[in-house]
């Protein structure tokens, strides 16, 4: 993939659109058509793959709705989506603000089909997303004993310094792949200027997608898909359509990527494409999430 090489107006190569069904912050108060329980982020991924999703980004809430890391939860949930649908999983290592690393590592022991590292601590609104480099590095050994491989997230520059150490460390294998999340109050914000310094950042051979925040989604988006990269959507990151106007569901946020896509010459990738693209082992058998090993 070329890191920043635009591909409007010629046949581009095939877009993976990441669908981030949930988060850990969404609530039902900020839209009502949030998926919680794992009945509901079974349908809610089945429904992002039939718009053109070819991964789930992962989390799970208790019963309460509130974020968990429950290894159990998301063996649930995980079954539920793979018996329903070939979508890939990335579960989430980032679970919410105020976690241990302990609780957020547990749904790496399921064998997701990916997982997130983020490589920075980072405000996070009026909290503080604490990543500090010995705890990367304990999950990052994690993944890579397991055979995951890790979506590296970059939410402020200095991040990209820190995964490229990890590198030399021998901690995440080349190529990596990042995902850019531009708009976090507390980091980079949106702009093209932000993200296209992120992008001539990247070490060479590395994939990327970009995940805007906010009222940055759909730009940002946007952007990625001319300039060669992937893109991420969904209720964690927004929960509106356009201004004022609340996204009916995640399906709908991946359908007008798909749409942006169709457009700007980029074929939509299914898992299997998505799979060689991002380099992912070979497929787990459907309807297993694991075992407690
Ligand atoms: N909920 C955020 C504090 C991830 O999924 O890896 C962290 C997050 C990142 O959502
Ligand atoms: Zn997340």
């Amino acid at each position: 993939m070329q890191k920043g090489g635009c591909v409007v107006g010629s046949s581009g190569p095939p877009l993976v659109i990441v669908a981030a069904i949930c988060g850990a912050e969404t609530t039902r108060e900020d839209n009502p058509n949030l998926p919680l329980t794992p009945e509901e982020l079974a349908e809610a991924a089945t429904l992002a793959r039939a718009a053109g999703a070819a991964m789930v980004h992962l989390h799970v809430r208790d019963q309460a709705g509130r974020p968990t890391q429950d290894r159990e939860v998301f063996r649930r949930t995980m079954e539920l989506i793979r018996a329903q649908s070939d979508i890939l999983i990335q579960v989430s290592t980032g679970g919410a603000v105020g976690m241990t690393l302990e609780e957020r590592a547990q749904p790496l022991e399921l064998d997701p089909d990916m997982a997130t590292l983020t490589c920075g601590t980072v405000n996070f609104g009026e909290g503080v997303f604490l990543n500090p480099p010995d705890g990367i590095r304990q999950l990052a050994r994690r993944m890579l004993e397991r055979g995951i491989r890790p979506e590296l997230e970059i939410l402020d520059v200095g991040m990209l310094a820190f995964a490229q150490r990890l590198e030399k460390e021998g901690l995440i294998k080349p190529p990596l792949h990042f995902d850019l999340v531009l708009g976090v109050r507390g980091g980079i914000p949106g702009g093209a200027r932000n993200l296209v310094h992120l992008v001539e950042s990247l070490p060479p051979g590395a994939t990327w997608s970009v995940a805007g925040i906010g009222r940055w989604e759909t730009p940002m988006g946007a952007m990625a898909i001319a300039m060669g990269g992937h893109v991420r959507v969904g209720l964690e990151d927004n929960v509106y359509y356009h201004r004022g106007v609340l996204a009916e569901s995640n399906a709908q946020l991946v359908a007008r990527m798909a749409r942006i896509a169709a457009e700007l010459g980029r074929p939509v990738a299914d898992p299997a494409t998505a799979r060689q693209i991002l380099g992912l082992p070979e497929g787990r058998p459907q309807g297993s999430a694991g075992s407690t090993a």
